[in-house]
């Protein structure tokens, strides 16, 4: 590894020992980055890996709000403003007990290289709070979004930090954060993304993310020489990313054979009934525990691995560190040609390695997710001219977009890795277009 890559390493892993996941999250993308620095020196010179590991601002504020029994609630909340140096913050808003300061660095940092991809003007950041709206009723997510946006609302705008959904955040909590945005400023402008259609909201915003993974791996897919009509295919997760994943995966003829949620599994070998999943899940927020019942067909799994579910194609769509490395095994014995990740790191680091060993096509989070936060972009343009797109304008450009983000990932991997090795592609090419940006505009 390059000398001046493993100091700055080095100096993260003493000061953040307490932040497991952004540790992990910086070594995957700092350990792809050594060629860079070996042909830049200037970037040494200017300290540049040191400002770009330590986000611009973390915002952090406490919650309080009052329960249906009258009870007051105090939850945490932040928002990481990672990186402006391509444009205004932007990323998503997660809820779920789960959520802490390295989960959210670890977010913000993938997110910067993420956006950067996507080719358009757009920062990163993160942000979320450790409330679980798992359980509660609609009043207490009202109060509960309202009562965190009476803070959050003074930092951010649709010209320096625009949030968006992410786990536990879709259409319901960014109609109420939104809400109460703009009767705290006064404002209509884009400053959320993932609105409803009815208030400046784009159209294909919701499968975007989904949709954008099965572009991205048809055109892996095909780039060498396979097919994805036939494959049988696992996908973890059974929410926003998960179920567009699954749909786009359908229309392209792939079968989707299993899918997961936080208790456990279906497998269902005629294909999942996907309108049924969008009714547990999105309407009902149900288990999918219910779904043999309902379905008359399929087998559910308790806990379990999903990925001990034999297929060609894995796409991990739920969670950080949801893929290990003997599930990895699992999936090579079992004949997995590729591997997409749907959800921000889903993959451990032993796992990714020992994938690509294998010879399976491996397209990381930041490349394979960036549909979601592209039409995102989109959706700001849209708000900015005041206009609204129909979903074929926004579905071509997500199509363009994933495509290019194949070809740049691709190209660069070739020119400064190995050919195929689409990690250090996207890490290195995201990377750059940052690093020069913040070149030009000197240490700030
Ligand atoms: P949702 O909240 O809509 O769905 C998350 C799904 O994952 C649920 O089915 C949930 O199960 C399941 N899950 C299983 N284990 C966990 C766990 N430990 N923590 C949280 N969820 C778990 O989230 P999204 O689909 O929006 O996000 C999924 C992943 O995709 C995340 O990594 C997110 O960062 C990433 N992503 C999202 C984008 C977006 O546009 N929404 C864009 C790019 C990436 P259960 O139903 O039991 O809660
Ligand atoms: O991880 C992600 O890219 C998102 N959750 C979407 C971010 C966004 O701003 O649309």
């Amino acid at each position: 590894m390059n000398a001046y890559v493993q100091t700055v390493l080095g100096d993260l892993q003493r000061r953040y020992p307490h932040e497991p996941e952004y540790l992990q999250a910086a070594q995957e993308m700092l350990t792809s980055l050594s060629p860079v620095f070996d042909q830049h020196p200037e970037y040494e010179q200017a300290g540049l890996l040191e400002r770009f590991v330590e986000p611009e601002r973390v915002i952090i504020f406490r919650v309080p709000w009052v329960d249906d029994s009258g009870r007051p609630r105090v939850n945490r909340a932040y928002r990481v403003q990672f990186s402006s140096a391509i444009g205004p913050y932007k990323g998503g808003l997660r809820f779920h007990p789960s959520v802490n300061l390295s989960i959210l660095k670890f977010l913000g940092l993938e997110q910067t290289l993420k956006n950067s991809l996507t080719g358009l003007p757009i920062g990163g950041g993160k942000g979320g709070s450790d409330f679980d709206p798992k359980g509660k009723s609609e009043q207490e997510v009202m109060r509960f979004c309202q009562s965190l946006m009476n803070e959050l609302y003074r930092h951010i705008g649709a010209d320096t930090d625009v949030p968006a959904g992410d786990i536990g955040v879709g259409a319901r909590e960014v109609g109420y954060m939104y809400g109460q945005y703009k009767r705290l400023t006064g404002l209509y402008d884009g400053t959320y993304t993932g609105k409803g259609l009815t208030f400046g909201g784009s159209v294909g915003r919701t499968q975007a993310t989904g949709y954008g993974l099965l572009y991205l791996v048809d055109a892996m897919l095909k780039d060498n020489g396979l097919d994805i009509a036939g494959m049988n295919t696992v996908i973890s997760g059974a929410g926003n990313v998960a179920i567009y994943a699954a749909e786009k995966a359908a229309q392209l003829g792939a079968r989707v054979i299993a899918m997961s949620d936080s208790d456990g599994y279906i497998t269902d070998s005629e294909g999942v009934d996907l309108a049924l999943i969008k009714q547990l899940k999105l309407v009902e927020r149900a288990r999918l525990s219910a779904y043999p019942e309902r379905a008359g067909r399929g087998r559910y799994v308790a806990g379990g691995r999903v990925w001990d579910t034999p297929c060609e194609l894995a796409l991990p769509c739920a969670t950080q560190n949801e893929l290990h490395l003997e599930d990895a095994k699992t999936l090579v014995s079992n004949g997995v040609k590729a591997v997409a990740e749907g959800a921000n790191m889903p993959t451990t680091l032993e796992a990714t390695h020992y994938l690509q060993q294998q010879g399976v096509l491996f397209a990381s989070g930041k490349a394979a997710n960036a549909g979601g936060v592209s039409v995102s972009a989109l959706e700001m343009s849209q708000n900015a001219m005041r206009l609204s797109w129909d979903f074929e304008q926004v579905d071509s450009q997500l199509q363009a977009i994933m495509r290019r983000i194949y070809d740049t990932i691709s190209q660069t991997a070739s020119q400064y890795a190995k050919p195929g090795d689409y990690v250090a592609g996207a890490n290195i090419a995201g990377f750059l277009k940052v690093a020069q940006a913040m070149m030009a505009q000197g240490v700030v």
